[in-house]
């Protein structure tokens, strides 16, 4: 978090984080499409020599004032490929809050585990706040014989993160994702405020 007081704005930083192919991107894309220019940045992806996989992709949304300031929301994805280690490390330091894109495709249910390992692994080395607020987002609902809240819930053994459903390809849940996870961060980051001026 940066608070810029000459422009009397919030920077947080929220990171999609999950196993490669499971919808980052599209949820950048849709929220890129489905809000208004004036209050959102151009998408930006840093690609790599691979065709689809990305390096990151970035977009900045503006919100509505709190407390006198402006919260400047900067999004990023992480390229979720494994030998991508390095730079999933670098792009999730700093994270305000973070939305873990789960793939719900039972045959991806691996991949899910190993990148929740490897998230509480970084976050731990980056000593982010034990708080540090996550949604889980299960996209691919579409899927045949998708995992439902409580299977992915005991796979990851997550009990207490929220949890959306969704189908990031046609929006389903993609932008009720984006406001959980601003609601939760901006109220952690007034908690955590409130708990250090004690
Ligand atoms: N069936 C289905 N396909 C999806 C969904 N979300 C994304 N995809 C597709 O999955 C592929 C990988 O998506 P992408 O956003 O590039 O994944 P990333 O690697 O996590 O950034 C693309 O072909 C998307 O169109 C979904 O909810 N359902
Ligand atoms: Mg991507």
């Amino acid at each position: 978090m940066i608070i810029d007081y000459k422009r009397k704005q919030l920077n947080l930083k929220i990171v999609y984080y999950g196993p490669a192919l499971s919808g980052k991107t599209t949820n950048l894309e849709y929220i890129h499409a489905h809000t208004s220019p004036d209050r959102r940045s151009n998408l930006v992806s840093l690609k790599t020599a691979e065709d689809r996989t990305l390096f990151f992709d970035f977009l900045q949304l503006e919100l509505g004032r709190i407390s006198g300031l402006v919260p400047i929301i900067q999004l990023y994805t992480v390229p979720g490929q494994t030998y991508y280690q390095a730079s999933r490390k670098v792009v999730l330091k700093g994270a305000d809050g973070i939305v873990f894109v789960a793939d719900s495709a039972r045959e991806r249910a691996l991949d899910n585990i190993v990148s929740w390992c490897d998230l509480h692994m970084h976050m731990r080395e980056h000593q982010l706040h034990e708080r540090t607020p996550v949604v889980i987002q299960l996209n691919k609902q579409d899927a045949d014989g998708a995992l439902g809240e409580e299977e992915m819930r005991s796979l990851l053994n997550a009990k207490d993160c929220p949890v959306v459903g969704a189908v990031a390809v046609n929006g389903r849940g993609v932008l009720e994702t984006v406001k959980l996870i601003c609601g939760e961060t901006i109220r952690f980051i007034q908690t955590t405020a409130r708990e250090k001026r004690q």
